[in-house]
């Protein structure tokens, strides 16, 4: 007997060891196994074969039901080394089943070392192919040597770690075994850091954060909020590691998504279709980072000179002449505007390619009368087009119809419908063959020819007033798939058409949903540079990666308060990261009305983001700059007047970006990322790495506790102008009072190409150049320009322009200017160096001495000279 029951509870006491050892993991190292619900209920965690323990506290989100350690897992065999790296095939463990339906069991591991410091790896389906991303990525001939980065691989629990060599830092650890199954995927990963920066489009700080974090990742119609999806799927992060070092990582894939952040810090990718595709950049700066990154996905469009130049929209303007008044009236106050935009109500019944004959019949003079002043005109179109207008009438749908390029029901096999502004509509298949030549049609055979500039593409989420379609979905497995990511709206359906809409060639709109964006910016950018043999601009709602290389974005309908103004900064920041620098929020807020004080602030703000446009809701108060008393016109204007000062350095940003793959705005932990206080700052920017801006982002204050990273900065607000701040790496209490001008520091190291303001680009681009030169500890500096006419297509890069770089050495400014036959004048008048507080003895300008110097402000040596940028020059002084 006593035998007995000691052998039982050695028994019991083996079985508890056994649990304990399995599932005894920290509360921040629990990998959720039942995402489906917190908390999980304990029978369907058991069926999973997972752990579970109830946890004290319900709202800390630690997860109930968590893996084991040894989880039921892939075996990784014939690992083998292949002419691109390596590859192997993955086996199921044999075992009870784990409730993800259809598992896979046999998986294919295919590793590929795409340069030094670009790592490549798919797990896809050893038996049959299953959908992957259209994006067009490098092709590969061999493997890299000498990868900075060390691939090792676990075999037995199958599991990738990928080494940072010099450091030895892991920067990811996928021995938390994969789950992969037809409609439900994932892998987690140790984290080396909890600087993680990135995944979006999201709503909150640039810093992302490890705390129970789940991201979700499908394209939605959603006014920015956190924690919920929004227009756009990146799901891209960067990773700062505690020395200043950066890695990112990327999942190529474009169905529905959740990433969930966990402190330990760790990250788990759950998908609902598609393959495992990962890129891993090792940098090691972040600027890097980025760069490996768009190097993958494609470099930025090429901006139009005079997209660079400030926007006016507001929906709801109600008429043409209203529209015209506002750019009269801003023509009139001397603010510069360089495009003006319309919104839907310039459409005939909402129909897009139709413009409305009574209300905006001067539409066509007023875009021509744009023209004549040097402006541009930017109209909106949406996705959904009219399928009930009388038969015959509306040559969008019919010809949409005859190249059968509308998305399709499945029920029928006959276009599905939804419904949008104008009612019952159907939808453009961005993935078919013949998409361009029925865009092409409807954008160049727009109704009397107006004849616009760019395109603002709206709503292509793609949005839907009801759910799926007018006639609901069908019940299948890409309506209500086994597992549903925590969208909005709870089902995929939601605010979008049906999941299992047909698209060309049968794919599934579960597959390409959050693509449709990025493929109608394709269509759309492709189309207008081929109507307008001109550069394309198109700014769109919805994006994915690659979109950057058709146009821009803006952050969507955010509201008039102070919150939405401190929050776009970090939109800029991010969007910057996901290669589309091209973005902005809408100044002033779109929804809800703005006040003066917010307004001031968010043009100060806005004038600083690469895209710069002041947008509105309808029936709310107008927020033009010429809509508020001339007082408050005035910071307005000075506002706009010193981007555009500063528009060269910004379009030579820019051509880095499209050559590069820069960023053009950046956050501090992009410069600077070995400065811990630096990596959570949100409420600063950078242009390039020589503008600092810090503007004002509270109500009632005239101050702003700006940070200063280690090194040398000169203000150039026209009050403080050249005042240096040497920072040990500190905070600066600066002045910034509502009707004066928003902080600006330059650089110590930098050069920056300005040009004296104009009302608009076409007069700016005319104006002398100015040289703003601002030394280091070490009296360096250095600096470039990009020029060319501003609109001709970069294609095959014959054209005519010039690249100049400017250096300081020795207090010897040099530069040194190639000319690719570029011939309108380019006269530089001003150059300005900072941290000169005495006149020197002479100065010379290509070995003639100038006649007029001073000194400005005490600190600032400005010489006034006459040359043209495109020779050569050399500034000296003793
Ligand atoms: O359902 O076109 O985000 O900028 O003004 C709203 C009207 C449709 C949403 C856009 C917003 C635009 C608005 N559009």
């Amino acid at each position: 007997m006593q035998f007995l029951s000691l052998y039982l509870s050695l028994i019991l006491l083996r079985v508890c060891i056994i649990e304990a050892i399995q599932c005894s993991i920290e509360n921040q190292d629990r990998v959720d196994c039942y995402p489906e619900t917190i908390p999980a209920v304990k029978e369907h965690c058991e069926q999973r074969g997972c752990c579970y323990n109830s946890n004290p506290n319900v709202n800390d989100n630690v997860p109930w039901c968590f893996f084991p350690t040894d989880y039921k897992a892939y075996k990784l065999s014939d690992y083998k080394t292949t002419p691109h790296g390596f590859q192997g095939d993955l086996t199921l463990t044999s075992g009870a089943s784990h409730h993800f339906v259809d598992e896979i069991q046999q998986l294919k591991l295919l590793v590929y070392l795409e340069t030094e410091t670009r790592l490549h790896f798919k797990i896809v389906d050893a038996n049959k192919p299953r959908y992957e991303v259209p994006i067009q990525t490098p092709a590969l001939q061999k493997a890299a040597e000498n990868t900075a980065y060390k691939v090792d691989v676990q075999n037995n629990r199958f599991g990738l770690i990928v080494t940072r060599k010099d450091t030895g830092v892991v920067i990811l650890n996928t021995t938390i075994a994969p789950i992969y199954s037809d409609q439900f995927l994932q892998m987690s990963s140790a984290l080396p850091t909890n600087d993680i920066y990135g995944l979006g489009e999201r709503h909150g700080g640039a810093l992302v954060s490890t705390n129970w974090n789940r991201l979700l990742f499908w394209a939605r119609d959603q006014r920015p909020q956190e924690n919920e999806n929004l227009y756009g799927d990146h799901a891209f992060y960067m990773g700062i590691e505690n020395d200043g070092k950066a890695h990112g990582v990327f999942l190529l894939n474009s169905n529905a998504k959740e990433i969930e952040l966990q402190p330990s810090p760790a990250l788990t990718w759950r998908t609902i279709g598609g393959i495992l595709d990962f890129y891993v950049f090792l940098g090691p700066t972040p600027e890097e980072v980025v760069q490996q990154y768009t190097q993958v996905i494609g470099r930025t469009f090429m901006p139009p000179y005079w997209s660079l130049g400030f926007h006016l929209c507001r929906w709801g303007y109600g008429s043409s002449n209203n529209t015209w008044d506002i750019v009269k009236r801003m023509r009139e106050a001397k603010i510069p505007q360089d495009v003006q935009w319309n919104d839907i109500d310039y459409m005939s019944k909402r129909l897009d390619f139709t413009y409305d004959k009574t209300t905006f019949d001067t539409l066509p003079q007023m875009v021509e009368d744009l023209h004549e002043n040097g402006q541009h005109y930017i109209m909106i179109i949406d996705p959904g087009i009219s399928n009930k207008q009388p038969t015959g009438t509306y040559p969008a749908y019919k010809q949409g119809i005859e190249l059968d390029v509308f998305i399709k029901d499945p029920r029928t096999n006959a276009p599905i419908s939804g419904e949008v502004w104008p009612g019952s509509t159907v939808y453009p298949d961005y993935t078919h063959p013949n998409i361009n030549s029925y865009w092409k049609n409807q954008l160049s055979g727009y109704e009397d020819k107006i004849n616009f500039d760019g395109v603002w593409v709206d709503m292509n989420e793609p949005s839907n007033f009801v759910t799926g379609s007018t006639t609901g979905c069908p019940n299948n497995q890409y309506e209500d798939p086994p597992y549903v990511p925590h969208v909005t709206g709870g089902k995929l359906q939601s605010r979008t058409l049906c999941s299992s809409s047909k698209h060309y060639n049968e794919t599934i709109h579960y597959n390409v949903h959050s693509l449709t964006g990025l493929l109608e910016m394709k269509a759309t950018s492709e189309v207008m540079a081929s109507i307008r043999k001109k550069r394309p601009f198109v700014i769109s709602r919805s994006t994915f990666p690659s979109a950057g290389m058709y146009g821009g974005h803006w952050s969507g309908d955010i509201t008039s308060t102070w919150p939405d103004l401190r929050q776009s900064i970090a939109s800029v920041i991010n969007f910057n990261m996901f290669g589309i620098p091209m973005v902005g929020a809408d100044i002033c807020g779109f929804s809800g009305s703005t006040n003066e004080e917010l307004c001031i602030r968010w043009m100060q703000l806005g004038a600083f983001y690469p895209f710069s446009r002041n947008h509105n809701m309808k029936l709310t108060r107008g927020q033009a700059p010429v809509d508020f008393s001339t007082p408050v016109q005035v910071p307005m204007r000075n506002a706009l007047l010193k981007r555009y000062l500063f528009l060269p350095y910004l379009y030579t940003l820019f051509y880095s970006s499209h050559i590069n793959g820069t960023t053009v705005a950046r956050g501090l932990m992009i410069e600077f990322p070995e400065d811990h206080t630096a990596r959570k700052i949100d409420e600063q920017f950078m242009w390039g790495s020589g503008l600092l801006i810090s503007p004002c982002l509270y109500v009632s204050s005239s101050r702003v506790n700006a940070y200063f990273p280690r090194g040398l900065w000169y203000d150039c607000t026209t009050e403080n102008f050249g005042n240096k701040i040497n920072s040990q790496g500190q905070y600066e209490t600066l002045s910034a009072p509502l009707n004066g001008s928003i902080p600006l520091h330059i650089r110590g190291g930098n050069i920056i190409p300005a040009q004296y303001p104009e009302l608009n680009t076409v007069k700016s681009r005319k104006q002398p150049f100015i040289l703003f030169v601002a030394p280091d500890n070490t009296g360096k500096a250095c600096g470039q320009l990009y020029w060319d006419d501003g609109e001709t297509l970069l294609g095959d890069g014959s054209i005519k322009h010039v690249a100049i770089d400017f250096v300081l050495l020795d207090n010897t400014l040099s530069s040194y200017a190639s000319n690719f036959n570029y011939t309108e004048s380019m006269m530089v008048s001003d150059i300005s160096i900072f941290g000169i507080s005495t006149k020197p003895k002479s100065v010379t300008f290509n070995k003639k001495e100038i006649v007029k110097t001073e000194i400005v402000n005490g600190n600032t040596l400005r010489v006034e000279v006459s040359a043209d940028l495109k020779e050569n020059f050399e500034l000296k002084w003793v």
